[in-house]
């Protein structure tokens, strides 16, 4: 039920850099046309450093990594009628053959199973906002805790409890690095009050880190925060209206469980008018640039 591309299998086979990619973010996570042409590009981004791009998802019945232009295209158009999959829904996605899209949980997954260590996105699920009540709290965690994958995302948007999120992840046990900063980036902003567990100021550093934790037999993640960059950084407290707003609407609409997390996204886009929208473009194309120089350090270590 594994579909390896043979780009991406051969480039493994030599010991080459590869990078993972999602695509919940495709079909759920930006409108259409951006969605497709920044899933589009961010792979370009990876090859320009070095690495072999391989974007995941579901299609008739195998868990895909490495797609075709046409199925990154098909993901985007399609959109919300397309299945987010995450840990749970891999299983019965694939026996009825149906299209899926893969968050970063099962994107880890599909990642790991085909061999590939470092895996790029925007920004990660995490302990939601009132979690006290609702026990909404992303399987991107627990999977962060169990699959040996790093993730290099913007932060956590504030849609999301950012401390709890952190707490959440050290009794995980996932180290948290900070790309070139001790403070834990915000998504939209470059800081937030938050540290970091461990600062790197190199790609050389953070696979160091990896490549020890994992010789070590340890068989968690570890996630590698990367600031957006300043030029297209938001001011914190601008977002931070709009984001109350959209949780307000989602609680009054009772919006729940998975969908939860695509609503919020979409509000927050609409709401900002396509201004939130460039920043989430160009913190990817960052993190799939860091994400392939880590890569490319980490083949470096292991050859
Ligand atoms: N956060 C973002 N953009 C995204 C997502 C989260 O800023 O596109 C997507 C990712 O695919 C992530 C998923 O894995 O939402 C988390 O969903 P949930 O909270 O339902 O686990
Ligand atoms: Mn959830």
């Amino acid at each position: 039920m594994l579909k390896v591309s043979n780009e991406v299998r051969d480039a493994l086979a030599c010991g080459q850099a590869v990078v993972a990619l999602e695509s919940t973010i495709i079909s759920h996570g930006m409108p259409y046309p951006q969605n497709a042409e920044t899933a589009l590009e961010v792979e370009q981004v990876v090859r320009h450093h070095g690495a072999v791009p391989a974007t995941i998802a579901l299609f008739d019945g195998e868990l895909c990594v490495g797609l075709e232009a046409a199925q990154i295209q098909r993901l985007g158009q399609e959109g919300l009628s397309v299945i987010k999959c995450s840990r749970r829904d891999l299983g019965a996605v694939l026996a009825a053959g149906r299209t899926g899209a893969t968050t970063v949980a099962s994107t880890m997954i599909g990642a790991h199973l085909a061999g590939i260590k470092i895996f790029a996105t925007g920004g990660i699920g995490g302990v939601h906002r009132g979690a006290e009540t609702s026990m909404d709290i992303s399987a991107d965690l627990t999977e962060l805790g169990r699959t040996p994958v790093a993730v290099v995302c913007a932060g956590a948007k504030a849609i999301l409890d950012l401390p709890l999120t952190l707490e959440y992840l050290e009794t995980l046990g996932v180290p948290v690095f900070g790309y070139q900063t001790k403070s834990l980036p915000a998504f939209y902003s470059r800081q937030s009050d938050l540290e970091v567990d461990y600062q790197m100021d190199t790609a050389e550093a953070v696979a160091a880190a990896l490549n020890a934790q994992w010789q070590l037999g340890l068989t968690q993640g570890a996630l590698i925060a990367n600031p957006v960059p300043e030029a297209n950084a938001i001011d914190k407290a601008e977002m931070d209206k709009v984001i109350d707003q959209a949780l307000t609407e989602a609680d009054a609409q009772g919006i729940k469980g998975k969908a939860s997390t695509p609503f919020l996204l979409a509000r927050v886009a609409e709401l900002t008018g396509g201004t939130s929208l460039q920043t989430n473009i160009a913190l990817v194309k960052h993190n799939a640039a860091v994400a392939a120089q880590t890569a490319v350090a980490l083949a470096a270590l292991e050859g």
